[in-house]
């Protein structure tokens, strides 16, 4: 058989299982990234798993998101990180230093090496030809302390490419146009794979760009071929050793195939309030803009930061915008010092924030109320950026400048200059961010007072009774479930604080009516918990008392994270059923001592409607172990 670059990955990588789409498989984890909104819970995770150092090749713990600091909460956190990373020999990125996936890109993804992350965003280093994949904290916490994790074989996705892009078009536009082709359920169950001959045209960073946003297709990763593009990167980053060549087999076997000419691709946008809400910008183009905001961790490369330095040259920010430009790494801000580029931007008018997330997950840079924000992100969902009624557009960073210096919304094809970045010899080594575990003392851990225990579930009942606390419709993103803004991010430590806020975007009393009911059940859409990897969505709803959500189906890692937190996440056997109940109708489920595996069967009774329905068998025998024992902690403890 022929296969697929990511087969040839996982077959390297088994440890146990069989390679069949749908099987539960263990692979072995070379790399682990963490970030600090996540990292707490992964680290307090790790503390209670008790070894004394990681057993990956490298773990990187970064400082990007909870960088606002308004009170002494995220310094806290940050202190904590370094602790835990110093004395468990994990490589501290400071913050100042980048967004984890660009900072990891630039120094230390490799090609054909496997990357687990808590982050959604994990999948970027696929651009270098890694197998990175997201997860929720606890995953990360256990693959660091048993250099193993357990994912369902997914099915692989083929993308072939052909064609070139033209400079006034991104590898931003290449994944939005996919995300209209596929919508965000298109990827869920599959790895993206890319291949032909158009990859060798498309840079490192472009092919980072396209691999970050598969995570809003809902697949379990994006991955490039690593080539000559790859090792000249390399070579630029000053680790040639690192270079590996890899690619699929010639007509390798593919579950899907989607063709696509590089050359056809035209700017594009994502209208508000979802990624795959996407028309091309000549459509729309002519929209009133309040503010622009280039950066994030899908496009704050150098090359895409010199492409916005080349638009603005000569050239004004509109009197109406705000634009706020945030550089992926210090290297990158670095090198803009150096060219002078950064003059460009500053003599344009825009402001320029620091290397971090910012105003991607709310931190700062809220639009004005009702204010309409074009973003080179790769997340528009409601109320993420800090205004509930704001209008945000996801873009390139050629589009996103373009537009800030008319004004409106504009389509960057009409820019007459030649938009080609000269390319570097070098991107030089900057370090100086970094804290390597062998260049410092083992401190005690730090322990901040807003630092609270991991909410740990308990062992499974045979039966469940319940009330539905809520009904939500398709799509439900963690955003909705525990939503994040530079007033909650200082709380990523303290479930019991972040309660108060559970789906705040769909309701207001959901904190008081879980405890009116003592806890109870959710009813899910499809693809109830898509988006970020925060394990809060999960820790939160157990932390409230909820015992199960049913729907109609889950995204990956929110599944995998209701599972590691002891919540059933059961899917209706008939979606339809979905129809027939409302919020605060009483639910029990019985016999799940057997009812969980393959060969069982579960029924939930409807005592409101006198009614009931079927729930399909699809969890893993480890699955049903973990949920059995009320969580992964609990299951794991006793095996490191
Ligand atoms: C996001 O983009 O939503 C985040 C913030 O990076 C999350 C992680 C988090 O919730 O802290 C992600 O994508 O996983
Ligand atoms: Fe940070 Fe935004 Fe990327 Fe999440 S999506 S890692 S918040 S830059």
């Amino acid at each position: 058989m022929k296969k697929s670059l990511a087969m040839k990955i996982l077959e390297n990588k088994l440890v146990s299982g069989n390679l069949i789409a749908g099987e539960e498989i263990t692979i072995k984890i070379d790399q682990t990234l963490t970030q600090d909104s996540t990292g707490t819970m992964v680290y307090l995770q790790l503390l209670k798993l008790d070894v004394d150092k990681v057993k990956t090749s490298k773990s990187v713990a970064y400082i990007d998101h909870n960088t606002l600091q308004q009170g002494f909460e995220n310094a806290d956190d940050h202190e904590f990180i370094k602790t835990v990373a110093a004395r468990h020999n994990i490589i501290f990125s400071k913050a100042g230093g980048g967004i984890c996936h660009q900072v990891h890109l630039e120094n230390f993804a490799i090609p054909g090496a496997s990357l687990l992350g808590s982050d959604s965003h994990t999948p970027t280093c696929g651009g270098l030809g890694a197998l990175a994949i997201g997860a929720g904290g606890l995953d990360v916490a256990v693959a660091m302390a048993k250099g193993e994790y357990n994912l369902i074989v997914p099915k692989i996705y083929s993308i072939k490419l052909t064609g070139e892009l033209s400079d006034k078009v991104n590898g931003k536009d290449v994944i939005l146009t996919i995300l209209q082709k596929l919508t965000v359920k298109g990827g869920v169950g599959y790895i993206m794979e890319y291949s032909g001959d158009g990859v060798k045209n498309l840079s490192v960073t472009d092919r980072a760009t396209i691999c970050n946003m598969g995570a809003e297709l809902g697949a379990t990763t994006s991955i490039f071929p690593s080539d000559e593009r790859t090792l000249d990167y390399l070579i630029k980053q000053g680790r040639e050793e690192d270079f590996f060549p890899l690619c699929a087999d010639k007509n390798a076997d593919y579950d899907e195939i989607l063709e696509l000419n590089l050359s056809e691709i035209v700017p594009m946008v994502a209208l508000p309030h979802s990624p795959d809400n996407v028309k091309k910008i000549s459509e729309v183009q002519g929209i009133k803009v309040d503010q622009v905001a280039i950066g994030s961790c899908t496009n704050s490369s150098y090359e895409d930061m010199m492409k916005v330095a080349k638009i603005l040259e000569g050239n004004k920010v509109h009197p109406d915008v705000s634009l706020v430009i945030s550089p992926g790494s210090a290297k990158v801000l670095n090198l803009l010092v150096e060219n002078g580029a950064l003059n460009t931007m500053i003599k344009s008018g825009a402001r320029i924030l620091e290397s971090a997330c910012g105003p991607c997950i709310g931190m700062g840079q809220a639009p004005k109320a009702g204010g309409v924000s074009l973003r080179t992100f790769n997340r528009n969902f409601k109320g993420r950026s800090g205004t509930m009624d704001a209008e945000v557009y996801l873009l390139s960073p050629q589009a996103a400048v373009y537009s800030a210096i008319s004004g409106v919304l504009s389509d960057p094809s009409n820019i007459e200059k030649d938009l080609t970045v000269k390319e570097l010899e070098s991107y030089g080594r900057l370090d100086s961010y970094f804290i390597f575990p062998e260049d410092i003392n083992k401190p005690e851990v730090a322990m901040g007072k807003n630092i609270k225990e991991v909410p740990i579930g308990r062992a499974l009942e045979k039966t469940l009774r319940g009330t539905i606390l809520l009904k939500t419709g398709d799509n439900v993103t963690t955003d909705d479930i525990c939503p994040s803004n530079a007033k909650l991010l200082p709380f990523r430590s303290n479930v019991p604080e972040l309660s108060k806020y559970a789906f705040q975007t769909l309701t207001d009393d959901f904190k008081d009516i879980s405890e009116k009911y003592n806890g109870g059940f959710i009813l899910g859409g499809n693809n109830y918990g898509q988006g970020s990897s925060r394990e809060h969505a999960a820790l939160v709803p157990l932390y409230l008392g909820v015992k199960a959500v049913i729907a109609k189906s889950f995204a990956r890692i929110h599944k995998s994270n209701l599972i590691n937190s002891g919540i059933l996440p059961l899917t209706f056997k008939k979606p339809s059923d979905y129809d027939g109940i409302d919020r605060f109708d009483e639910l029990e489920i019985e016999g799940l001592e057997g009812g969980l595996s393959m060969n069982g069967k579960l029924i939930v009774k409807n005592l409101t409607k006198n009614t009931q329905f079927e729930i399909v068998q699809n969890f893993s025998e480890r699955e049903v172990e973990v949920l059995k024992l009320g969580g992964y902690l609990n299951y794991v403890k006793g095996q490191v």
